[in-house]
């Protein structure tokens, strides 16, 4: 039996700090008029879609910081609306990222998945936050996603997504924000429920911030575009071969303000890891391919038969341990 679904990974561009929301929302109609025409029936959105990166600046606690985020049901936020009720009108099921602000005054970096009937089906708030607390000096931009966002306090849940008719119970999705991808025990604990798709937004700088002109974390790179692209495929295409699921990764992309260049390179990757589809540009762009759930399932039959093979009784260390504790160095190497 084959489990046929056409998905798609929006790619977002250039979103300066001025652009309207009313633009943005125009914009990821279109997109979705494009997923429309083709027959898709799930839409992945980038981290933080609707605005720019704005963790990259330093920005006053309080009203100036909070206008950046959504407070309760992120679909009935009128300048958002529209974008939603056209997923529905389309019968679209869609996974969003946006800056969550709570009735307790908490900040979450947060994607929410809306099935094609408009309803929200799980709500996800980013585990692994990059970057500062504190503001560097002496730095072009700024990377402050802890001083902006509290860590996520929800896991990493998968869950079903109703009416696709496409059997075994319906497809098991998983979310994921941005850095969370770079970390294997995000990808493990869905991998773990069996999640069919893992939906992903990331907001990739081209250059890291500590070292202007080199790759993100990298200190010994050139072409920081190329190696952070590289990281970005290394990290999607071997955890969607060892979790032996479909991924969709979403690029809010382009310079924002002409000057701060965050990665493309949207794509959709399979269960043997390979890269399906692929953006062509920094633009906005669906990326869209016709996924098989049925082949998630030889190689979790056999050579990742977590089941079969795993040895968690063995892994004390990964969830007892935080940071590295070395072996006593050797006196006569020192
Ligand atoms: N951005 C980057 C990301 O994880 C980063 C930050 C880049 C961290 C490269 C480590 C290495 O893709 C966000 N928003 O997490």
């Amino acid at each position: 039996m084959t489990r046929l679904l056409k998905v798609a990974a929006a790619q977002v561009g250039r979103i300066d700090i001025d652009t309207p929301y009313k633009d943005v929302v125009q914009r990821m109609i279109a997109l979705l008029d494009e997923a429309h025409e083709k027959g898709v029936k799930l839409v992945n959105f980038p981290e933080l879609t609707f605005t720019t990166f704005f963790p990259r600046y330093i920005i006053p606690f309080g009203p100036e910081l909070d206008k950046w985020y959504q407070k309760g049901d992120v679909t009935k936020f009128d300048p958002f609306k529209p974008f939603f009720e056209k997923a529905k009108e389309y019968g679209i099921a869609v996974c969003v990222g946006y800056a969550e602000l709570t009735d307790e005054d908490e900040h979450y970096n947060t994607s929410v998945f809306v099935d094609q009937a408009g309803n929200n089906l799980n709500k996800y708030r980013k585990m692994f936050l990059p970057g500062d607390k504190e503001p560097l000096e002496n730095v072009p931009w700024q990377h402050l996603e802890k001083r902006y966002f509290l860590e996520g306090n929800l896991n990493w849940k998968a869950f079903r997504w109703p009416g696709t008719g496409t059997g075994h119970g319906g497809p098991i999705i998983g979310q994921l924000i941005c850095n969370d991808r770079r970390w294997p025990e995000s990808w493990k604990i869905l991998g773990l429920q069996g999640a069919e798709i893992v939906c992903i937004g990331y907001n990739t700088p081209v250059s890291n911030v500590a070292e202007p002109g080199k790759a993100s974390q990298m200190v010994n790179s050139d072409s920081s575009e190329a190696m952070a692209t590289f990281h970005n495929e290394l990290c999607l295409q071997y955890n969607s071969y060892h979790n032996c699921c479909y991924s969709l990764c979403s690029a809010r992309t382009g310079a924002d303000d002409g000057k701060y260049s965050m990665i493309a390179g949207s794509t959709i990757v399979d269960p043997q890891g390979l890269i399906i589809a692929k953006s062509k540009t920094n633009g906005d762009e669906l990326v869209w391919a016709e996924i098989d759930l049925d082949s998630c399932y030889p190689p979790r039959n056999r050579a990742f038969n977590f089941a079969r093979h795993r040895r968690p009784e063995e892994y004390k260390l990964i969830v007892e341990q935080k940071g590295v504790k070395e072996p006593a160095p050797l006196e006569d190497e020192m």
